[in-house]
């Protein structure tokens, strides 16, 4: 009989990994850690029981969550990172060689540590880049109380249960708003929308008072399972959303920056949502 790792996310819908091999598995101080060996997705890691991130298709959020905000800005510096522990967005965010730093605020050391050693392949070197800066705190402490501003603030967090619950909450996008550089755009994992509809429309709601421009943009992640991931997107820079894509094929082509996912036609496309996410913002 072959041990499988059975996701603990949805009620009454699951999915699961026959699992090769356990790599790593302990409580760290904020959050129950495993990393395995699966025999369908390469490296698998988790926390609480919720699947984050894998080998096999983490390249699509990843692409979706760094390139798309990036490329629609055009000329981003300072970017920071909320969460991402396993390097995977540090990695993206890095190949734009017009970023001179990117701070990464995640919560724990652990996950960084062992993403590390057991998902090398996820930061591929990220965390050793000079142009990177990683700071060990909560990111609402981080954005509540950092005197820096920046061009990007990206957030690659967990669901709202444990952790990530605050990184969904009104005082943390009041955080995100002040220390966003004129002009800024502000993107955040948001869930899967069929399986977590609140989460669309309580982001808007949350978002709206305080940005001019908000919406969501989405892209199929097959191990965040029941149907499209959607970003939520904030900026007040309306214009930034809405580049045309003989720009956005302009600043892919000078970045030299190869992607497996993401492309500028695909960029543009990704921000049309189905009529049911539609309706659930009005
Ligand atoms: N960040 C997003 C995990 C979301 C899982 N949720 C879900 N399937 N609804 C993971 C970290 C990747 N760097």
């Amino acid at each position: 009989m072959s041990e499988w790792f059975n996701e603990t996310l949805h009620n009454g819908y699951h999915q699961g990994f026959e699992v090769a091999e356990v790599l790593f598995e302990n409580k760290t101080d904020h959050q129950h850690l495993v990393i395995f060996e699966s025999t369908s997705f390469g490296r698998v890691m988790a926390l609480d029981g919720i699947i984050q991130t894998t080998e096999r298709d983490e390249f699509i959020y990843h692409e979706m969550l760094a390139h798309v905000p990036l490329f629609a800005h055009g000329q981003a510096k300072d970017v920071l990172i909320i969460g991402g522990g396993d390097g995977g967005l540090l990695r993206e965010v890095l190949k734009h060689q017009n970023v001179e730093r990117a701070v990464q605020v995640e919560i724990d050391q652990a996950v960084i540590d062992m993403c590390v050693k057991y998902l090398p392949n996820h930061s591929a070197g990220a965390y050793d880049n000079p142009r990177a800066e990683i700071v060990i705190n909560d990111g609402i402490e981080y954005v509540k109380t950092t005197d820096r501003q920046f061009d990007i603030i990206l957030s690659d967090s967990t669901d709202p249960i444990g952790p990530g619950e605050v990184l969904f909450t009104s005082p943390f996008y009041e955080g995100i708003k002040r220390c966003l550089k004129p002009g800024g755009i502000f993107a955040a994992q948001n869930g899967v929308a069929f399986m977590q509809p609140d989460e669309v429309s309580t982001t808007n709601k949350r978002l709206s008072p305080l940005f001019t421009d908000t919406g969501f943009y989405s892209a199929p992640v097959p191990t965040y399972i029941g149907g499209l991931m959607t970003f939520a997107w904030a900026s007040d820079n309306a214009a930034a959303r809405q580049t045309a894509l003989a720009t956005l094929e302009q600043r892919y082509q000078d970045s030299g920056i190869q992607t497996r996912y993401y492309n500028p036609a695909l960029h543009q496309g990704s921000f049309a949502l189905p009529q049911y996410l539609v309706d659930s913002l009005s």
